[in-house]
């Protein structure tokens, strides 16, 4: 199991590069992405949420309770609808915290999948809501970000809260590496 960090990590606010090379090693890391998100109990996860800042995401909804892994490698989303969508997220990143998002209902997005071949994806839905939040981790930007006025009011309490916990663990690893 990978550890999910969580905001304000700074990690989360990098742009993320691309994977050049589809190897053991990243097939190894993709696997284990999906390990760790079934484990926390989402439907998404990005590289930079374990600490690593390629350009990987998984994505599994589980409709039917059935698996259905997902990988995409340096996605790209290709055309986003005028029509939006406002729906409910919430983020292993940032936990505790959620709110409603306003986003492009329907994408096409283009990735590579693990044997290295590039394809396209039409998606709605949650589908399309899982894609963008996780494409937005790559680019160094959280769902809070994207909240209107109203909502960030709602959600600074546990940022600022992730924000205290935050600096009390910088800090008993300071006093730690200084013994
Ligand atoms: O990137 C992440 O932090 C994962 C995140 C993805 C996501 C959730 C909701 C809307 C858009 C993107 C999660 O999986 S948080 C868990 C969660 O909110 C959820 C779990 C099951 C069904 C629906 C949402
Ligand atoms: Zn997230």
């Amino acid at each position: 199991m990978l550890e999910v960090i969580c905001y304000p990590n700074p990690i989360l606010r990098k742009v993320a590069e691309d994977v050049l090379d589809i190897d053991d090693e990243i097939k190894t890391l993709a696997r284990e992405m999906f390990e760790t998100m079934y484990e926390y109990i989402g439907i998404g996860l990005a590289a930079p949420q374990v600490g690593v800042s390629l350009r990987l995401v998984v994505i599994d909804l589980r409709e039917n309770d059935e698996l259905n892994q997902r990988v995409f490698i340096n996605p790209v989303i290709t055309y986003k609808s005028k029509e939006k969508e406002r729906l409910e997220e919430g983020c292993l990143s940032l936990p505790e915290i959620s709110a409603s998002v306003s986003r492009p209902a329907r994408i096409k997005v283009t990735a590579l999948g693990l044997d290295g071949k590039e394809f396209e994806l039409e998606a709605e839905g949650l589908l399309a809501r899982c894609i963008q939040h996780e494409v937005d981790h790559l680019d160094g930007i959280l769902f809070t970000d994207k909240v209107s006025l109203a909502s960030k009011l709602s959600v600074k309490g546990g940022l600022r809260h992730l924000e205290e916990v935050y600096m009390d663990e910088m800090e008993y690893a300071n006093k730690k590496d200084a013994k």
